[in-house]
């Protein structure tokens, strides 16, 4: 059996909005995206969540009010992990944004959201998101770097 390596992915939405950051540095420097990261020893997914929506954004939410919502799977010809990517929405938060290290975060509106400089997966995977289907997603990639899909499935759960 392949190891799984578990994420987080948070998007906080506010009526027509959704908060996104640019990645400052690491994996997928330069890329549009939900708040997120790898869990730490001992910790929950949604607490995770909880932790890294702060972390890199500065926004406080509650446990209770992130909505698992969708899981996708990654898959890299090159790497023996299958990263398993934990899928949140938010619509209740407190406090004030803030820029980190790791994030430069930006609200956009829902329909003008970044189309260049984010995951190619996105695309497939977004419209369902948006239109609140709950799902769970599998993408092979040639390599690391995900500029190829070679294999995806979606299977919508509602
Ligand atoms: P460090 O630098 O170790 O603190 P950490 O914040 O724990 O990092 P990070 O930023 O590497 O983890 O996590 C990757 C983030 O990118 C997670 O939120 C999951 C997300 N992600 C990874 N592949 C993705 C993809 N293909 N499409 C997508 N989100 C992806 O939309
Ligand atoms: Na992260
Ligand atoms: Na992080």
């Amino acid at each position: 059996k392949r190891r799984r390596k578990l994420f987080t992915l948070a998007f906080i939405l506010d009526g027509h909005n959704i908060l996104l950051g640019l990645k400052k540095r690491g994996f997928g420097t330069g890329i549009w995206n939900g708040f997120g990261g790898k869990p730490l020893e001992n910790e929950t997914i949604v607490e995770a969540a909880v932790r890294e929506i702060e972390e890199e954004c500065g926004l406080k939410v509650e446990p209770k009010d992130l909505v698992h919502f969708a899981v996708n799977h990654f898959e890299f010809k090159d790497c023996p992990e299958i990263h398993e990517v934990h899928i949140f929405k938010c619509s209740r938060f407190q406090g004030d944004l803030k820029e980190s290290d790791e994030m430069f975060p930006v609200w956009f509106n829902l329909t003008q959201r970044p189309r260049s400089h984010v995951w190619i997966d996105d695309e497939l995977w977004y419209p369902l998101f948006l239109e609140g289907v709950r799902f769970r997603g599998y993408f092979v990639f040639e390599d690391f770097s995900k500029s190829c899909i070679e294999k995806c499935l979606i299977v919508d759960l509602d």
